[in-house]
């Protein structure tokens, strides 16, 4: 009994370990060709643009930044349990096996071809992860019944083990050295590239010197870029070369133009501090990062496409992969700093961040201004096109909303009872940025905090307040009022469908 299950197991065995190779030469394939379409990122983007957005959100919520290793890891396993189930169909017939796992390898192929700007090639790592897949569970069950049986005797030895452990070690090492090549060659291939970057015709003026010593815990004034936040729909990296790169208007324009990368880099440049806001950022969450961009003013490109009598209201941006997002015509055009970004902090922009070239309008939700690996924008109009997360129900429409954030002390913190600061940042980008921080401990009066400078209209601002803290358990809030003397607004709101409000509760056990 015992002997059989372990028999049954074995096969289970065999089933997976053909597939994880399968699945590691098309991964390998992929790294050479076009990384989206390795077999499980082909999939897990599907089932990414195919979530309806309340799941999307929840996933957002729950697993944060981890929300794509788990999406792939759900991928994985669902695969792996699959290829257990070929392997025990292989045990009885090879042919019954086989046919499953070529019925596998068809999802993500199909899948690699639903992609916007997908072609042919990106079946190639579908069709090699077939084929090794199919070949290894061949080589597997030739070793497992050397003579053609179809079921083993459950007594015995078994047949030809070491025929067996040649089999599925000389897999394993195949499998985990070229899963291994694949990652490397993507890293590779999207490695930080920095161009030459001029420096502005109309630069920032001098970055003041934030809290960020005087208030340990605080939020950096300016978030390095190691640590900056990342938002998109991606599993992975585009791999962009700045050198073939181009930016096209077209639409409802005068004429059509394209830029090129040194176009761009040879116009006047702004330079200009900015913090992007995701709307998917809960109160109190980290969805939100402060930076000096470097970009051309949006609207010095428009001018050479001509856009006085356009019907359009939206700028339709598509990057290089075919995503697109959408952009009111008049807020990108009302005379805010909206830019095609080239530099963040000092830098050309990371690659995970938009290189070589991202829209960024201050005061709008990412989703609907912050178009990363930019190649194209549409002038039309809402009614003609719908833009990715426009299809999803998301706004259109999406200015950030004022939010404070309580960055010290942590939740759920144990702190020493006595003298220490509660601190943390606020924003109301392009709404006269933060005039005044409130902080209020359990029940008691708001009390007006001491704000950090200020490093203009659309970027957030640092505060604190002293605390002497009392034994016992408390809940700290903050709130917010902006230049423009709009208040944080108490009342809670999900991300969907324009961005979250509420005030944060932070707990924390002073003993
Ligand atoms: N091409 C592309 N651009 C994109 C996205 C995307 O999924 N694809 N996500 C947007 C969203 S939702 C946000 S909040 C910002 C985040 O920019 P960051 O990752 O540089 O912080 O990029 C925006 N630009
Ligand atoms: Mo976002």
């Amino acid at each position: 009994m015992r002997n059989r299950l372990l028999h049954a197991l074995s096969w289970a065995g065999f089933g997976v370990l053909a597939t994880l190779v399968g699945v590691a030469a098309g991964h390998l394939v992929a790294a050479l060709t076009e990384p989206a379409s390795s077999p499980v990122l082909a999939v897990g983007s599907q089932v990414i643009d195919l979530t309806p957005t309340p799941l999307k959100e929840w996933a957002i919520q729950q697993f944060g930044t981890h929300d794509k290793t788990i999406l792939v890891g759900s991928v994985l396993l669902g695969v792996l349990v699959l290829a257990a189930v070929a392997g025990l169909l292989a045990r009885r017939r090879f042919r019954y096996g086989a046919a499953l796992l070529v019925v596998l390898v068809a999802i993500p192929a199909g899948a690699a071809l639903h992609r916007p700007g997908s072609s042919v090639t990106d079946l190639l790592p579908s069709l090699v992860a077939g084929v090794v897949g199919v070949a290894a569970l061949w080589w597997l069950c030739r070793a497992a019944q050397p003579h053609g049986a179809r079921e083993t005797p459950a007594t015995g030895t078994g047949p030809s083990r070491r025929g067996v452990l040649v089999a599925t070690g000389t897999l394993a090492v195949a499998g985990a050295v070229m899963g291994g090549a694949g990652r490397w060659i993507t890293s590779y291939r999207t490695r930080v590239t920095q161009i030459a970057l001029p420096d502005p015709s109309d630069p920032a003026p001098a970055f003041p010197t934030g809290l960020d010593r005087r208030v340990p815990g605080i939020t950096d004034f300016r978030t390095p870029l190691d640590d900056f936040y990342r938002v998109d729909t991606r599993l992975t990296l585009p791999i962009v070369d700045a050198d073939g790169w181009t930016l096209t208007i077209d639409g409802d324009v005068d004429q059509e133009v394209t830029f090129t990368l040194d176009d761009l880099l040879a116009m006047d440049l702004i330079e200009r501090d900015i913090t992007l806001t995701c709307v998917s950022n809960e109160v109190g969450g980290r969805y939100v990062g402060g930076a000096r961009w470097l970009g051309v003013p949006l609207t010095a490109l428009l001018a050479q496409a001509g856009i006085d009598g356009t019907r359009a209201d939206q700028i339709l941006s598509t990057d290089v992969d075919g995503m697109t997002i959408s952009t009111p015509l008049d807020i990108a055009t009302d005379g805010r700093d909206a830019m095609i970004a080239v530099g963040m902090n000092g830098e050309s922009l990371r690659i995970e961040h938009g290189f070589p070239a991202r829209m960024v309008v201050p005061g709008l939700y990412g989703f609907v201004s912050a178009c990363k690996w930019i190649t194209r924008m549409t002038l039309t109009t809402y009614a003609d096109q719908e833009a990715y997360w426009t299809k999803r129900d998301w706004a259109t429409d999406a200015p950030i909303k004022i939010s404070s954030r309580v960055d010290t002390p942590k939740p759920l913190a144990t702190i020493d009872p006595g003298r220490t600061v509660i601190g943390g940042i606020a924003w109301a980008q392009h709404q006269g940025g933060i005039d005044k921080v409130e902080v209020r401990v359990d029940d008691g009066e708001w009390q007006e905090a001491r704000l950090g400078k200020s490093a203009g209209n659309d970027y957030w601002r640092q505060w604190y307040l002293p605390w002497t803290a009392e034994s016992g358990q408390h809940t700290l809030s903050s709130r917010a009022v902006s230049g423009d003397g709009d208040p944080q607004v108490a009342e809670r709101a999900t991300p969907f469908p324009d961005g979250s409000s509420g005030i944060q509760e932070v707990v924390v056990i002073v003993s």
